[in-house]
């Protein structure tokens, strides 16, 4: 049968992965993967035969189903299986209150065992979407996209935060991937994904900072304390905020790690005196870094690296992340928290971390921030002291290759402004790159969960300057992918209407050259080129 996935950067060259990802998914995880794919694709079928609305149970199941198949997110085949099942009950309530049987497949699976649902795999990968590799490049592209709008809203979900108009795209969405589209159609449904991606965005911004407080201009220490501390690290801020309220008082630390870095920059979270700073770097350094930080380890999201026995017994799983063998936190109860007990019981008798590093990280540009310094950056740039805006957001990743961008920062002129965020920032957001003015020349706006504040940035900034069409701006953007999230924001830029974005360090081996032709066209995207000419490019304009 094997195994056939595509979807993230690291996805082995010209076959994607057919034996075993080089993510450490192996093949029955991958394959349940595609069948929980397929069926919230028939739950998608169910609802889209209701009468235009998606009720927020359905949502937010689609929601978690898709997050649990994102890159890095979950490993665990039982708990896949149990997200199978309750997709497979949850239609089958539509169905019935509809009084009707749904054709698709997935109809006859109710009560099968994990090995049936294996042995269904075979017809339902990515690869069945379309038998023309054009066709499936394009749904391909919308089902990725939809991976990562499917994490951007279940975090805004988990703060409350709901939005109609993204469930009923949902749900028409994956009703489309099971149907013969052309071409036109499915670029159409490429281009509605990169909206719908902003509208999500734009809900979990809301969640945030209505939640937490706009984030601010912090400093963040990256050395460690002498109590024993919990690691956390993905992208859910409310199990930070119950994790630090567990921990007040016991004489454990919390420390952040990856992703979780720039809650650092949050008000909500700035009273906690044990709230201490950030360990280590991006999510692909963690087999090092898990081992010498000596305390419990809790995964709230993506992404997750193969586990090493050294710190298996502290190592945790909550929400949608999973991995067979580690302790998973469980949901909360209504109107309760989650209980993190287990992790602060563990981590008092733990040594404290051991010192990686004992520097700084300056964060917390957001765009409320930022625009908070609208003046200076309006006369910074009126003055020539900022020639151009780099946007450097999206993904770190293993590959060398990602050198790049590290040297790209390194040698972009002094007046370039370095607008980033997501785990991109890793690749140079410890260099000293010093400021202008006052303006630091690295702006971390946040998680990638924030990109969305790079785009009203840019906005204000076309506002401010009395332009008509964003590509006006003195702004290049030069992205790094690596999962489907980053593929959900190249689509909110492009649905914004940004054009000749630097994609890199490969373009998505999903993409046909058909495909890749059409965006090139369309849109001006390119791959990363060297240093030195793309350098020159940008600060060109092209
Ligand atoms: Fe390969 Fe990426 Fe798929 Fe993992 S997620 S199996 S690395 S393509
Ligand atoms: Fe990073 Fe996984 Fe994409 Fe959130 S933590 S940006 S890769």
């Amino acid at each position: 049968m094997g195994m056939s996935c595509n979807q993230c950067q690291e996805s082995v060259h010209g076959t994607g992965c057919t034996v075993r990802g080089v993510c450490g998914k192996d093949e029955p995880t991958a394959q349940l993967q595609d069948v929980l794919v397929y069926a919230t694709e028939g739950l998608a079928l169910a609802a889209e035969k209701l009468d235009g609305s998606v009720s927020v149970n359905v949502g937010q199941l689609i929601s978690e189903s898709l997050f649990v198949t994102v890159t890095n997110t979950n490993f665990d085949e039982d708990a896949i299986v149990a997200q199978i099942r309750k997709t497979l009950a949850v239609r089958d309530e539509l169905n019935a209150s509809l009084d009707q049987r749904s054709d698709h497949d997935a109809a006859h699976w109710n009560g099968i065992s994990k090995a049936d649902f294996l042995a269904k795999s075979a017809t339902v990968s990515i690869k069945s979407l379309s038998e023309n590799e054009d066709l499936c490049s394009l749904k391909s592209l919308v089902l990725y996209g939809l991976k990562g709008l499917a994490a951007y809203t279940d975090h805004a979900a988990v703060l409350g935060y709901h939005d109609d108009a993204i469930y009923v795209f949902y749900v028409k969405a994956l009703a489309a991937l099971t149907k013969e589209l052309s071409a036109d159609e499915l670029t159409g449904l490429v281009l509605e994904t990169g909206g719908v991606a902003v509208k999500a965005m734009a809900l979990l911004d809301k969640a945030n900072t209505t939640t937490y407080g706009h984030p601010e201009i912090t400093t963040v220490s990256t050395g460690v304390g002498k109590n024993p501390g919990i690691l956390i690290s993905g992208h859910d801020l409310r199990d930070l905020e119950e994790l630090l309220k567990q921990t007040e008082g016991t004489g454990v630390d919390v420390y952040t790690h990856c992703e979780m870095l720039p809650a650092h920059y949050y008000p909500a979270f700035k009273k906690y005196s044990h709230f201490v700073g950030n360990y280590g770097g991006a999510w692909w350094s963690q087999d090092k870094e898990f081992d010498t930080f000596n305390g419990p380890i809790l995964m709230t999201t993506n992404c997750i690296v193969p586990v090493r026995e050294v710190y298996r017994n502290r190592m945790f799983t909550t929400g949608m992340a999973g991995y067979p063998g580690l302790k998973h936190i469980a949901a909360r109860a209504e109107g309760k928290e989650k209980d993190f007990s287990v992790l602060v019981e563990l981590a008092k008798s733990c040594p404290p971390p051991k010192e990686l590093e004992n520097g700084k990280i300056v964060g917390g540009f957001a765009h409320n921030q930022v625009l908070a310094l609208a003046d200076k950056v309006v006369a910074a740039v009126k003055s020539g002291a900022i020639k151009r805006f780099v946007v450097m957001a999206g993904c770190d990743g293993r590959h060398a290759s990602r050198q790049y961008y590290t040297n790209v920062a390194a040698a972009l002129p002094e007046g370039t402004i370095i607008l980033t965020a997501g785990c991109a920032k890793y690749r140079y957001n410890k260099l000293e790159l010093g400021d202008i003015g006052g303006i630091p020349r690295v702006l971390d706006a946040g998680q990638c969960n924030d990109s969305y504040s790079l785009a009203v940035i840019a906005l204000k900034l076309k506002e401010v300057f009395e332009l008509d069409d964003i590509n006006d701006l003195p702004i290049s953007f030069d992205i790094a992918w690596y999962e489907q999230k980053a593929v959900t924001v190249l689509l909110a830029l492009l649905a914004l209407g940004v054009k000749g974005i630097r994609l890199g360090p490969t373009l998505p081996e999903f993409l046909t050259p058909n495909v890749a032709a059409v965006l090139v066209e369309k849109f001006g995207i390119k791959p990363i080129g060297t240093v030195d000419a793309d350098i020159e490019a940008m600060m060109a304009g092209v």
